[in-house]
């Protein structure tokens, strides 16, 4: 008895595709299209378990789609700049191509073994000079259209990495990447002005519901954070009584509390704050702000941590009652929120009543919730309730019209207004690392900044092979002193380049543009062959990418709609994020030595049994825990499904309508569930209902209808081409043992048949002069025509006629037909 050999089936395909280009799509219009996705790997090494369960999981709907008839696309390329070819090739003293380009190869070889339907003639890699050439050519336009400027801020910095991160790469305070505590550092760097796109980038959401998990899509609604409130302007009034020329502002969500303000804060380390302070108190100020900065955002805010603070010597002047309210600089607020200034109103504010607790400041009660004094409890009340201490507010008790009230009345006397602000920042996206795509300016001490021509794109990354990479602080691009001395392209005089390189995030924010016309070279894409594949149908990856990634890619869509250069504003209408795999219910490291090893795993059981270990596991969303799956399980299966196909002992285009029909009911009402669980990405239980017809066909063809009966045959081609997005390998086999021609994965999904779909039979009974003359199996919703016909042409009664005409036929469908011969 034969069994699968599944390291001969894996060569023996994988040159079968890769001869046939199976997985190019035909793009000439004849089939439907379909953009099948999966995030694009970061080349750190050889695929891990991590991947495999991703990468199957895109692979199962591309597969699925092809089968059912549609043209295909399900590209691939590399993320390929980044730390760690960088920091790679600071440890090994190498250049940080080598790493990448060799990595990117390992993971080619083992992206074709695991069976992927990738289309290699897509293929890219982010570092190359002919796709970061369009990087630079993005990040110009986005520069004339005043979405990409540079400003002197306080940004993150990991002292770790020597770099400036992005406030989505900080995570509760650290280093995203290294772990390490993240500081502020004052510099002057490249923005993306993603806030003018924060309300777009919100509302579209709607459009993305039921299409995308629910948790992404809140993670980014939280994320923009988008807040209701108002402006207020407070006059601020010197030690000698003289006010400053200018108001300042604050941003609150809670205007109506106004009346319960009892001082007021500015960040630290704000202009204003300098501006503001008497000289008194400048050197405490300046302490202050020293240690300030040594904080993370989060550490600030957190309302765990004591509160601290510095009395700044003046005084602002409530606009509502002219109450003059102490100005102190604290570091629970921040310089880039809002204002970057509050009216601390403690009553109703927790972190304003423990800085109030602290400093002895009072605390006035402006809204009765019916709880306890907060001054006395310590914890401050939020909600409705009835206004107190609040003349322009007397009789109201509820939120929205106390909002309203004082927001209508700080607008007629122009002390104020409603406004909205949001959670979200600029994307800062300078970086002073080597392994990226250099920002495409030039400075000229004449001209200023003055972008590259188009038509020097790209600028390449010098050599540097040889030099040393190590973080210094400064972008080691500035060490290439032929590089960075350039002509300046508008006047011609010595200027220097930008020695800054982008975050790869900018990279990774239009590759999928890229892929629908890869060698296109009058722009970063051909909009035609865009308008033909976009928007991607399914995209799959991990849910760590929520707000990062995924809010960019939408944002860098969104710029791109408006400069006409694609007619959607959502890329992506599906989204799938995959689980990871765990064993022994903990992530997998180096140091708990629980590590699965992929190539391990494929080199024992093969990949096709990896990948339906994977599949059926569990809901893709979930993680895997590799010690409760069994692949020697999943072997097990293919083998008995190759078996089958090895059985069928009938000829190709037999007839299955002559065949077993309780075997066909099964067979059809699995294609119509199997078919509706795949679309609506229930892949484990697909996989459970195809294992159910493997044992009901190995039965039928052990004790029931045999390998001979046309009906096994429908079976085995159909657990065949279902399995097959699955299992590629076995499948392909078990085709051929079937009697086709390769490949399977050309073939066609099979399509239930509705007649035979119905859930049972019923037995009716046919009489002929009140004699029962034969029972027929026949359905429960079957005509009274159907019965009728279907009673008269049964070899029973044709043999009890005996020729004898027909007078009456009374039919009682389904269950009695009474026949009066003449
Ligand atoms: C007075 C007030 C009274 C406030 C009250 C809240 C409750 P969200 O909702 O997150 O937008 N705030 C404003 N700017 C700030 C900054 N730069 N740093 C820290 N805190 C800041 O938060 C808005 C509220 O956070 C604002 O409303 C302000 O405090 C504070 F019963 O003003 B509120
Ligand atoms: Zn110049």
């Amino acid at each position: 008895r034969r069994s699968y050999d599944a390291r001969a089936a894996q060569e023996r395909w994988q040159a079968y595709w890769a001869e046939h280009d199976t997985f190019t799509p035909l793009d000439d219009g004849s089939r439907e299209r379909r953009y099948v996705l999966d995030m694009f790997p970061y080349p750190s090494g050889d695929l891990h378990m991590g991947h495999a369960e991703a990468f199957v999981m895109g692979d199962v709907v591309a597969r699925r789609l092809k089968l059912q008839g549609y043209d295909v696309m399900h590209p691939i390329g590399w993320d390929s700049f980044g730390l760690p070819a960088e920091n790679a090739a600071i440890q090994r003293n190498s250049h940080p191509a080598d790493w990448t380009y060799a990595n990117i190869e390992t993971q080619a070889r083992s992206f074709r073994r695991y069976g992927l339907s990738l289309d290699w003639s897509r293929r890219l890699h982010t570092s190359d000079p002919e796709y970061y050439r369009w990087t630079q050519w993005l990040f110009l336009r986005f520069r004339e259209r005043g979405l990409a400027y540079r400003k002197d801020s306080f940004v993150n910095w990991c002292p770790q990495d020597q770099t400036v991160l992005a406030n989505e790469q900080v995570v509760a305070g650290l280093c995203e990447r290294c772990g390490a505590t993240v500081t502020k550092r004052r510099l002057n760097q490249w923005y993306f002005k993603i806030t003018d796109y924060a309300d777009r980038l919100l509302d579209d959401m709607s459009s993305l519901e039921g299409g995308w998990p629910d948790r992404v899509l809140t993670m980014q609604r939280n994320w923009i954070g988008r807040s209701e409130g108002a402006y207020v302007d407070f006059e601020i009034e010197g030690p000698d009584g003289g006010r400053r020329a200018e108001p300042v502002r604050v941003f609150t969500t809670r205007p109506d509390t106004l009346y319960g303000a009892t001082f007021f804060v500015v960040a630290p380390e704000s202009e204003l704050a300098a501006e503001l302070v008497t000289d008194e108190q400048r050197e405490e100020l300046a302490a202050y702000v020293e240690r300030t900065n040594q904080a993370s955002e989060i550490e600030r805010q957190s309302t765990e941590r004591p509160k601290t603070g510095v009395f700044l010597g003046v005084h602002a002047v409530n606009p509502v009652n002219g109450e003059r309210l102490p100005v102190w600089a604290a570091d629970y607020v921040l310089a880039d929120y809002g204002t970057g200034a509050v009216m601390a109103v403690p009553a109703h504010d927790q972190r304003d009543l423990d800085f109030a607790r602290t400093f002895g400041l009072p605390v006035r009660v402006v809204v009765d919730t019916g709880a306890e004094d907060p001054a006395e409890t310590g914890v401050a009340t939020a909600g409705d309730g009835r206004y107190v201490n609040s003349p322009a507010l007397e009789g109201l008790s509820d939120k929205a019209s106390g909002i309203r009230t004082i927001v209508e009345r700080l607008e007629a006397e122009q002390r104020g207004e409603g406004a909205i602000t949001y959670r979200l920042r600029d994307w800062l996206l300078s970086r002073q690392r080597f392994w990226g795509c250099p920002i495409p300016v030039v400075h000229c001490p004449d001209c200023g900044e003055v972008p590259v021509p188009d038509d020097q794109l790209p600028v390449r990354l010098p050599d540097l092979r040889g030099a040393d990479l190590a973080p210094k602080g400064t972008s080691p691009l500035a060490a290439a002193t032929d590089w960075v001395q350039v002509d300046c392209p508008s006047c011609g005089g010595p200027a220097s380049r930008d020695t800054d390189t982008m975050d790869t995030f900018v990279d990774s924010s239009w590759y999928f543009f890229r892929y629908c016309s890869p060698g296109f070279t009058d722009g970063p894409f051909d909009p035609e062959a865009v308008r033909r594949w976009m928007p991607v149908a399914q995209y799959v990856g991990g849910v760590e990418h929520a707000i990062l990634h995924l809010l960019y890619m939408r944002f860098f869509t969104k710029v791109l709609h408006d400069m006409g250069l694609v007619d959607f504003e959502e890329p992506m209408r599906r989204l799938l994020n995959q689980g990871q795999v765990i064993n022994q219910g903990k992530a997998m490291s180096k140091s708990l030595g629980n590590g699965v090893d992929l190539g391990a795993q494929i080199d024992e059981f093969g990949v096709d049994a990896i990948r339906t270990t994977v599949v059926f596991a569990g809901p893709p969303e979930d993680d895997i825990d590799w010690a409760d799956v069994s692949p020697a399980g999943s072997l097990k299966f293919l083998q008995r499904a190759f078996r089958l196909a090895d059985d069928v002992a009938s000829e190709p285009g037999a007839d299955p309508a002559a065949g077993d029909q309780a075997l066909r009911r099964t067979t059809h009402k699995t294609v119509a569930e199997v078919t509706m669980l795949l679309e609506s990405q229930r892949f484990n239980v697909a996989v459970a209902r195809i294992m159910e017809l493997v044992n009901a066909t190995r039965k039928a063809i052990d004790t029931g209808a045999g390998a001979a009966d046309p009906a096994v045959r429908e079976a085995a081609e159909a657990i065949t081409v279902m399995l097959s997005p699955v299992a590629p390998y076995v499948t392909e086999e078990m085709w051929e043992l079937l009697g086709h021609e390769p490949s399977v994965a050309e073939a066609r999904w099979p399509v239930a048949d509705p007649s035979l779909l119905v859930a049972e039979s019923v037995t009716c009974v046919v009489q002929i002069k009140g004699k029962v003359r034969a029972r027929l199996e026949v359905a429960p919703d079957v005509t009274e025509e159907e019965l009728r016909e279907l009673a008269l042409a049964d070899p029973g009664v044709q043999r009890a006629l005996a020729g004898a005409e027909v007078r009456t036929v009374i039919v009682r469908a389904p269950k009695l037909v009474s026949i009066v011969p003449a």
